[in-house]
């Protein structure tokens, strides 16, 4: 099953169900008016079975403004989770290449702070590319959607938009090539309920546009993460609390060639074959 974010007119955030034919069901007369509502519950998927979904409004996608899927979670994100990520990350630096190789066969992973809640950019909106750096990449990722006992209980497509040459330049400048403006788009869908097993599955796929041409295409798997999703959540949640739940960025594994940096008004699409599709234009900031 899955559920989105959105508004019908400005301000108005309501939860939805995706229904048959490109509708929503608004899941607010069933007295879910807030994620937390769904994804807190001690059995999130099960609560949702159980309402009578006979009573409930039916609205056409086509008439919406879908929302990117958080309200108050923190975004988080893990790093050098696929050895295509490690490769790229040591060809890009010169001395902090041995702090990718290390990490990749760590037990503790790198995990690091991606963006508060309103920051997030929904599919449809303008994600960033710094106007200080050559070299921006997006990074098409599954997103683990936690809730406060750091339970995955659904999947959303995230997009870890990073500045390469910045990043590749000293590793502490790594928050400056992961958190500006524009830097994490997620959405619209997150999918609840299925397996890891399962997720593992899904294909995950990379597509940029230029003046209508693609300019870039590629894919991978999930399969292809080395840790869990459990360990990945389980280090996050160590030492930490999240009242509110949080998204938690799994890592990329789709890195275009050396030669391509983002343009401005280029297309990036990112579909997970068991979510659906983010798509965002770019924009310099
Ligand atoms: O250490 C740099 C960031 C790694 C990352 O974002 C990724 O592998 O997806
Ligand atoms: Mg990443």
């Amino acid at each position: 099953m899955k559920i989105c974010r959105f508004e019908e007119k400005p301000g108005d955030a309501r939860i939805g169900l995706a229904a048959q034919d490109s509708t929503l069901l608004d899941l607010a007369p069933a007295g879910i008016r807030q994620l937390r509502d769904l994804l807190e519950a001690p059995d999130c998927l099960g609560k949702l079975q159980s309402i009578n979904q006979d009573g409930l409004p039916r609205i056409p996608e086509s008439k919406v403004r879908l929302l990117a899927p958080v309200e108050q979670q923190e975004v988080w994100a893990a790093g050098v989770t696929y050895l295509r990520s490690k490769k790229a990350r040591m060809e890009e630096s010169d001395f902090s290449a041995t702090a990718y190789d290390r990490v990749y066969d760590a037990e503790r992973p790198e995990l690091f702070f991606k963006s508060l809640a309103e920051k997030v950019v929904p599919s449809g909106s303008p994600v960033g590319i710094r106007r200080d750096a050559k070299w921006s990449v997006p990074e098409p990722e599954l997103a683990l959607v936690l809730n406060s006992r750091g339970k995955v209980v659904g999947y959303t497509i995230g997009n870890d938009m990073s500045s390469r040459d910045i990043e590749g330049e000293n590793l502490l400048y790594l928050p400056q090539a992961k958190i500006y403006q524009g830097s994490c788009a997620l959405g619209p869908w997150i999918q609840l309920g299925t397996p890891e097993a399962a997720a593992r599955g899904w294909e995950i796929r990379l597509d940029i546009h230029r003046r209508a041409r693609s300019v870039f295409s590629g894919e991978t798997s999930v399969g292809q993460i080395k840790r869990s999703f459990e360990e990945l959540a389980g280090f996050l949640f160590r030492s930490q609390t999240f009242p509110n739940g949080a998204v938690l960025l799994t890592g990329t594994g789709v890195v275009p060639p050396d030669g391509f940096t983002l343009q401005e008004h280029d297309i990036i699409q990112i579909e997970i074959s068991g979510i659906g599709l983010l798509s965002n234009p770019v924009m310099v900031v």
